[in-house]
């Protein structure tokens, strides 16, 4: 093979490798993302997490972000400072639920929190509202362990609709888009987060309620495991009850 071509073979192999370690970063966030949702469903009778999504970010993509960011272009240093090449995006329900979540990652072993970016306390002038935290994630190669970064994006439905269509619509777009427009996307934002502090208070309202009215009979009599309801039958937990008393 000729010298070019096998420079370009060894080069291609090291670009295979440094996109795998992020594909695995995302797969062990995932698994991570997933066990903790699981341990939620089982502990609060709650799912807090309506979906999640990941990408590797393309080459092109992070080369763009690398000229745009002015990070020299060399591989090393598109790893240190390109933190977002491993994403994960965790859609929740209410905006509490999306601090819990932040708080359940923060707790994790093995997945250590460098920063986190509060875009909802302190939304983008552009009205883009979302939790960031940028992690170092354990991927475990055959020359040994490699802390990757990675970036998860945590947001309720409704900052997840808005971000959606403002993407498509204006983010990264290379022209200027005429001022009233862009006040006016601000301002969907705005109902946006007003729509989602409503959701959060009847959610609240709903939960003292079910607080404040005794279980009822119906509730003791069924136990949930994996999203099926089994039916426990008065005699046998007057069985049990009988049995635990003369013991
Ligand atoms: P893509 O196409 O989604 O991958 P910084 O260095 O902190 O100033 P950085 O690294 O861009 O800037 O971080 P930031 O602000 O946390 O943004 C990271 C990602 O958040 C973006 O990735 C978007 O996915 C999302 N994001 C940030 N701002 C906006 C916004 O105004 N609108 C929308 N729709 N999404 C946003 P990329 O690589 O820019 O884009």
């Amino acid at each position: 093979m000729p010298m070019d071509l096998q420079k370009l073979e060894a080069l291609k192999q090291e670009i295979v490798r440094f996109m795998m370690t992020y594909k695995f970063a995302v797969d062990e966030l995932t698994t991570k993302v997933e066990i903790l949702k699981q341990e939620f469903q089982y502990m609060h009778d709650y799912n807090p997490i309506e979906h999640v999504t990941s990408r590797v970010k393309s080459p092109e993509s992070i080369l763009q972000k690398a000229v745009r960011k002015q990070v020299p272009l060399t591989l090393p240093s598109i790893r240190e400072n390109i933190r977002d090449i491993a994403g994960l995006r965790i859609v929740c329900s209410f905006v509490s639920d999306i601090y819990k979540i932040s708080e359940m990652l923060q707790k994790q072993a093995g997945l250590s929190v460098a920063e986190c970016k509060d875009y909802i306390k302190r939304p983008k002038p552009n009205g883009y509202r979302s939790l960031h935290l940028i992690v170092q994630v354990p991927v475990f190669m055959t020359e040994g362990i490699e802390k990757v970064w990675a970036e998860i994006q945590i947001r309720t439905i409704a900052m997840d609709f808005w971000a959606s269509l403002e993407h498509k619509l204006n983010y990264k777009y290379n022209y200027e888009i005429p001022q009233p427009l862009l006040d006016e996307l601000c301002s969907a934002a705005e109902a946006v987060a007003q729509l989602d502090s409503r959701m959060e208070r009847i959610h609240q309202e709903i939960n003292n309620f079910k607080a404040n009215n005794h279980q009822t009979c119906e509730d003791l009599h069924e136990l949930r495991l994996n999203n099926h309801r089994f039916h426990l039958p008065r005699s046998f937990l007057n069985m049990l009850l009988a049995a635990d008393e003369n013991s």
